[in-house]
């Protein structure tokens, strides 16, 4: 099976499982079960679940187990792209193809239905059963500091002092994007990892391939923002400019956003030495994330 059958593969059992976890019985609270079913059901790359289900699939471990944190960590990001574009926040129209929660359902129920993402992930956590009680709990501590003020809400206000900041340096933008973007990403892998009682040797490759990647794709989260396509991406481009962000590339060009992206790329790749064949697919997929237009 090649790169891209397998990626599929993955994606089709995510989906899957989101589908047969989001079936709601008709009740008065129906209104904010549809908004979160319509913005999880938008799709997106489900790059998250993929790095969690393939990295203990990688390291022989529990994949069930992976699957269902890898759906929780979905759920988790889709909160925070729901929040994301609020008014208050970025103040989008379009996500993944279609009209942003709040467009769709309102701002209060789109404000519930990333609340109610959010404590579903981890109701859905804390019922596992395919690894110890132990496991579990190691799991569920992680995903919350990488989710929470350590993590991905601590990038988020770090990020929002910065806007219409002209003496952003570089150290403090990767500081930004490694707790907003990278935090989430570093969660996946190690979630794949602890599934699969990785040693502390494997843990600490992870969490180098993780940030490293985390941080080529913010890279070219922001190259496409700059250069991509909005029919491709399925949301507007120029955003970070119109909301005054400094950007990789405002400070170091395309180009030189570009060979950014390309050296930590080789650095995730290099990373991942210690798993020598069985690391294929992951090294395959932070290819494809650097050269990705959506
Ligand atoms: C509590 C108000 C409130 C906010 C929560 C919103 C928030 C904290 C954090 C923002 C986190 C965020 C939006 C980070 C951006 C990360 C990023 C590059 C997202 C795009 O990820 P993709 O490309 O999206 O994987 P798809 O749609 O493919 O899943």
């Amino acid at each position: 099976m090649n790169f891209e059958e397998k990626f599929n593969e993955y994606c089709c059992v995510i989906n899957k499982r989101l589908e047969e976890v989001f079936i709601f019985e008709d009740c008065p609270q129906k209104e904010v079960f549809d908004a979160m079913k319509y913005s999880i059901k938008a799709g997106g790359k489900r790059i998250r679940p993929v790095l969690t289900l393939a990295t203990a699939h990688m390291l022989g471990g529990n994949v069930e187990a992976a699957l269902r944190f890898g759906v929780a960590i979905e759920c988790i990001h889709t909160y925070s792209l729901i929040h994301d574009d609020l008014p208050c926040m970025d103040n989008d129209d379009m996500r993944r193809g279609i009209p942003t929660c709040h467009k769709r359902f309102g701002e209060s129920t789109a404000l519930l239905a990333g609340d109610g993402l959010l404590n579903f992930a981890f109701e859905y956590m804390s019922a596992a059963d395919e690894i110890s009680p132990a496991q579990t709990l190691r799991i569920i501590s992680e995903i919350s500091k990488c989710s929470g003020t350590w993590g991905m809400i601590g990038g988020q206000i770090v990020d929002l002092a910065n806007e219409g900041r002209t003496d952003v340096r570089e150290e403090l933008l990767t500081y930004m994007h490694s707790l907003k973007t990278g935090a989430l990403i570093r969660a996946a892998v190690i979630s794949g990892g602890l599934c699969s009682d990785a040693d502390e040797n494997e843990l600490q490759a992870l969490t180098r391939f993780a940030d490293c990647l985390g941080l080529a794709f913010q890279i070219q989260d922001d190259i496409l923002d700059c250069i991509g396509d909005s029919q491709v991406l399925g949301k507007p481009v120029g955003s970070d400019q119109q909301n005054d962000k400094t950007t990789y590339v405002t400070l170091l060009g395309i180009d030189g956003a570009k060979r950014k992206a390309e050296a930590l790329t080789q650095a995730a790749l290099d990373s991942l030495d210690m798993f020598n064949e069985a690391g294929e697919f992951l090294r395959s997929l932070a290819l494809w994330l650097m050269g990705r237009e959506k």
